[in-house]
């Protein structure tokens, strides 16, 4: 007999015995392909006489035809278990909780800057933004800072040339607000300062303070003592004591330094949040603002130590280490 009918016999059995579609791909090639077996026959044809060869060539058509549809069959029968494997194991659990997303917050710094910004501004002083890198004429210059002064040295910076600084203090703003505005006038500002500091738990090289003057007609330190007490008392209770010692500042006259104490905290001990006086003559005539018609006061507070006075926060670097378990212990403080 020929050697079509055993060919189609093996085929058979081989397509029976597949078990997943892609070993019947390498069967259809073994078979079917350009180097498969029934080409291999068709090439045999060569061999046969001219009238054999009609009847044979249409065996071997008709061979590769039911190989084609026994592949067919199979891969069918084949495919749909393997879809069903598939589905099972690309399931999707839609009962299964979904990830939580990480929701961010305020950092305790912003936290506070903006419950001074509410507290200032509803005794009617405005916000205004203020350069971190800022000119030596306002840092030192515009704040009565005579050339050479000694207090310079306390506020040592790092300076970007001989005329531009880090700012080491938000009065800074001072000289650019007299520039431009005439009182009556009522300004704060809240932003990084910078100082050339020797870094422990209650020194940062950066760290934040709170700026706010004023000026109007008859202004005295009444006017300051009662902002401040305002200003400790919202920020802290109605328990907090304030205090203010006399104190030096080129740009005050006269200056104190402002400290509070609550019985809450580190024991009542006092702690200095900042300096504060009426604004000096000096700088006032300076802007061509009347001293003898207008007074007025400024206070300048380390921001930091607002939170570190009402949490018991003993070192500030915290602040800035970002270490989520300290932020978010005071994710949501108030
Ligand atoms: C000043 O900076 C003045 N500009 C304040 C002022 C404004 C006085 C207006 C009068 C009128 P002083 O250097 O004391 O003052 O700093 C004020 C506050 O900033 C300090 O009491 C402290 O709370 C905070 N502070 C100062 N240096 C640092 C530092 N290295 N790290 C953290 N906080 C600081």
């Amino acid at each position: 007999m020929d050697a079509i009918t055993p060919l189609i016999e093996e085929a058979r059995a081989v397509i029976h015995a597949a078990t997943s579609t892609a070993a019947l791909r390498e069967i259809e090639i073994q078979y079917l392909g350009k180097q498969g077996s029934v080409s291999g026959l068709m090439r045999g044809i060569g061999q046969l006489s001219a009238e054999e060869r009609p009847a044979f060539g249409a065996k071997v058509n008709e061979a590769r035809a039911l190989i084609e549809s026994e592949l067919e069959a199979r891969r069918e029968a084949l495919r749909e278990g393997e879809w069903a494997a598939q589905f099972a194991a690309e399931r999707i659990d839609v009962t299964l909780p979904g990830h939580e997303p990480r929701v961010g917050i305020e950092h305790v710094l912003q936290q506070t800057t903006n419950e001074i910004k509410r507290v200032l501004g509803g005794m009617g002083f405005v916000y205004q933004e203020s350069p971190e890198r800022e000119e030596f004429r306002y840092n030192f210059d515009a704040l009565n800072y005579p050339p050479d002064h000694p207090a310079m040295d306390a506020q040592d910076t790092f300076y970007l040339s001989d005329d531009v600084l880090l700012r080491t203090q938000c009065t800074a703003l001072q000289g650019r607000v007299f520039e431009s505005t005439k009182p009556p006038l009522r300004v704060f500002t809240v932003g990084r300062t910078f100082r050339n500091e020797a870094v422990d738990r209650t020194h940062n090289h950066t760290f934040h303070q709170v700026d706010a003057f004023m000026i109007d007609e008859g202004v005295s330190m009444a006017h300051l003592k009662g902002t401040l007490g305002t200003f400790a008392r919202a920020m802290f209770g109605p328990e907090v004591k304030v205090r203010f010692r006399p104190d030096f500042f080129p740009f005050v006259e006269p200056g104190v330094d402002y400290a509070i104490s609550t019985p809450k905290l580190f024991n009542g001990k006092w702690v200095e949040l900042g300096g504060a006086g009426l604004i000096h003559p000096n700088i006032l005539e300076r802007y061509g603002i009347d001293s003898s018609r207008y007074s007025g006061f400024a206070f300048g507070l380390g921001v930091e130590r607002i939170p570190m006075m009402r949490y018991g926060i003993d070192d500030l670097r915290y602040f800035f280490e970002n270490d989520l378990r300290f932020l978010r212990r005071y994710a949501s403080a108030r």
